[in-house]
């Protein structure tokens, strides 16, 4: 069996949940360099992959597709890691809401409010807008998470064991407690811990992360 090509960037918070899953169960990948700054991403052969032109994007043997969170349910499904996104219906379905949560509230928060503007990948925030974003993590996506969490039995989001939707998340805690230690979200206890845990209980995490730490420092 080939290596899973994965295009991206060892930086992106997207493509490290991928490295995590294959490297935490053995799964031969390949991260194909795909330099955004020169375009790499659309160019006619890439635009053929993924006519959207993000990273990351597989090539699993000819068979491509594009979305991090749609890659990693196809790497789970087709090399069988139950223990990473469970076949039990309640649970696939925890698994699923905090995979949709991480994009659709945490990332915009996480990202496009804090993380993004401190590296220089959005525009500053204005106070306002900076006010705004702690406002919401403190009184709505904090305690939705922590919700989450209490029905997964903790102290990740799968429970005593990692799942994807953990690995959602450490492509982007990882590099937010690293550039924005003193934001809200890193001075809130409970995520504090989270973090810490999922850190120490994942495998690779210094190779993996090295990249990112070097870059969001
Ligand atoms: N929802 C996508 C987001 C991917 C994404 O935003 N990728 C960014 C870099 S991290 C990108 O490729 N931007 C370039 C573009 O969209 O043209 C995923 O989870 O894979």
């Amino acid at each position: 069996m080939a290596p899973i090509k994965i295009y991206g960037l060892t930086i992106s918070g997207n493509v490290i949940p991928i490295e995590f899953l294959c490297k935490n169960n053995g799964i031969e990948m390949e991260i194909v360099n795909t330099d955004l700054m020169a375009g790499a991403h659309k160019t006619p052969e890439f635009l053929k992959m993924n006519p959207m032109h993000c990273i990351p994007t597989m090539d699993d043997e000819g068979f491509t597709l594009w979305e991090s969170k749609a890659i990693m349910r196809y790497i789970c499904n087709k090399h069988g890691l139950e223990a990473w996104y469970p076949k039990d219906v309640q649970k696939r379905a925890l698994c699923d809401l905090a995979l949709d949560f991480h994009a659709n509230t945490f990332v915009k928060l996480a990202g496009y409010k804090i993380l993004y503007p401190a590296v220089g990948f959005a525009g500053p925030v204005t106070d306002e807008e900076k006010a705004a974003a702690e406002k919401q993590w403190t009184e709505d996506v904090w305690p939705a998470f922590e919700h989450i969490l209490k029905r997964s039995g903790g102290p990740f989001l799968g429970g005593e064991q990692p799942n994807i939707a953990d690995l959602a998340f450490i492509g982007y805690t990882g590099p937010l407690f690293n550039k924005c230690g003193d934001c809200v979200l890193c001075k809130t206890e409970g995520f504090k811990a989270y973090f810490e845990a999922l850190k120490a209980k994942l495998g690779h995490y210094s190779e993996i992360m090295a990249p990112a730490e070097g870059f969001y420092k």
